[in-house]
């Protein structure tokens, strides 16, 4: 199988954590895509030119982290981040939501401050940045929830790169005012499959 990446990608470590976790290193090749670029040869591979894409060994190509992740933890036939049944599942699909509504924020915000100055906006830049600080002050209650300890579980793997991918974003601080989000961050980030896959410092 082929993996198509970006080092920075924090969709793209969700996947990259999940092949890890999986020891499935051996089967799945990460390549680095081209992103962003007019003409990228990538886009013959992923038409949509967005990362993560899976190219399974059967030829078929799979986008988006959730499906990835789901296919590749489906592959051993022990699924261990899926979701489990009754109440345990829906609280964990719930915390899986409010990771990936704080990714899908930070992408935004981070997207736009990589951008030339003179094309920012600052209207985007002031809304995501309010967004984001009101998700760290909820994710500081949050990171209480048993489910956010204990066995690696996709709301865990999606808020680490969630908030691994603000190193990238020079103008967004967490850190300050959320000490046990800092705390659960600094131990989760220790993990090997999660250290493995740090987005490159941005100089
Ligand atoms: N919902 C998708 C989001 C993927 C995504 O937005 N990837 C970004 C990188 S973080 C991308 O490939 N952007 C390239 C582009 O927009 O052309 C997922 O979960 O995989």
């Amino acid at each position: 199988m082929k993996l198509y990446i970006t080092k920075g990608s924090p969709y793209a470590r969700i996947a990259r954590i999940v092949v890890l976790e999986k020891g499935l290193a051996d089967r799945v090749e990460i390549i680095s895509a081209k992103t962003r670029q007019a003409d990228s040869p990538y886009y013959s591979v992923n038409p949509s030119g967005r990362v993560p894409h899976l190219f399974r060994d059967d030829g078929v190509g799979l986008e988006d982290s959730a499906l990835i992740c789901a296919y590749l933890d489906s592959l051993d036939g022990k699924p261990a981040f899926g979701f489990p049944e009754g109440e345990q599942g829906w609280e964990t699909r719930r915390l899986e939501a409010l990771a990936r509504s704080t990714l899908d924020g930070l992408a935004v915000l981070g997207r736009e401050t990589f951008r030339p100055k003179i094309e920012q906006s600052p209207t985007t830049l002031q809304h995501e940045a309010d967004r984001a600080r009101r998700l760290m002050d909820v994710w500081e209650r949050e990171i209480e929830n048993p489910l956010m300890h204990g066995a690696l579980n996709l709301p865990q793997i999606t808020l680490a790169c969630a908030l691994g991918f603000t190193a990238l974003i020079a103008e967004f601080e967490w850190r300050s005012g959320h000490p046990k989000l800092g705390a659960w961050f600094d131990k989760i980030s220790a993990i090997p499959s999660v250290a493995a896959t740090a987005p490159p410092v941005r100089r």
